[in-house]
């Protein structure tokens, strides 16, 4: 099964990607999770998308379809995997069609995760507040001036995949505003209609 969570920051693609990890043993490769490491390793590219990714940005598509074929490569990929976040332009989403198709395989659905953006900010806030709860530093991208620029983006760089994969037949959405264990079961609703 190849996947991809697509949706606004903080709709919910990472905490839905886990729980798709644990019932499918597929891996969630989140691009997010990839850079943030490559962040606290300080590896070259950590030290390319820090304040890229600070500032409420994304990263460059050479960078982020670098790292993700790489990462399809590994044996764990062989049965299927979550991409997490990723493609988020529409030149990733050329790079993941070219990397599957050079692979043989293909993309079995696109799930968007739909919230309202009021929602989103307050959710981003409260993730920062939880963390700084538990005595741990809050993501520097949780607050709401970079979660703004990080909204702007998404509009104007990400959201024109929602009619790319509509066009290709790929697209379902799902209401990401219920709770977390409704989404969920909606998002398993639609994998069982897919793949009985
Ligand atoms: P990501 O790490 O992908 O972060 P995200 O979009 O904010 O989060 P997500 O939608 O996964 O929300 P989550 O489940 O965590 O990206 C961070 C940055 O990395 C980007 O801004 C960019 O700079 C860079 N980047 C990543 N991928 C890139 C790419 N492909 N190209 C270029 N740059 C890239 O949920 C958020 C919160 O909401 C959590 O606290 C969760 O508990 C809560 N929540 C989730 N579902 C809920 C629900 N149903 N109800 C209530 N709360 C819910």
């Amino acid at each position: 099964m190849r996947l991809i969570l697509l949706g606004p920051p903080g709709a919910g693609k990472g905490t839905q990607a886990q729980r798709l990890v644990e019932k499918h043993g597929i891996p969630q490769l989140s691009t997010g999770d990839m850079l943030r490491a490559a962040v606290k390793a300080e590896t070259d590219v950590g030290r390319r998308a820090k304040a890229v990714m600070e500032a409420g940005e994304l990263v460059s598509d050479s960078i982020v379809n670098a790292i993700v074929g790489e990462r399809i490569d590994q044996a764990d990929c062989a049965r299927g995997f979550i991409l997490d976040g990723y493609p988020r332009t529409l030149a990733q989403a050329d790079a993941v069609e070219t990397m599957l198709c050079e692979r043989g395989v293909g993309l079995d659905a696109v799930i968007e995760l739909v919230v309202d953006d009021k929602a989103l900010v307050g959710r981003i806030v409260k993730r920062a507040e939880e963390a700084q709860a538990a005595g741990q530093p809050p993501r520097k991208d949780d607050n709401p001036d970079v979660f703004d620029e990080r909204l702007r983006e998404y509009y104007k760089k990400t959201a024109p995949l929602i009619g790319y994969y509509h066009a290709k037949g790929k697209l379902v959405g799902v209401d990401g505003m219920a709770s977390i264990d409704a989404v969920t079961e909606a998002i398993e609703g639609v994998l069982e209609e897919i793949a009985p």
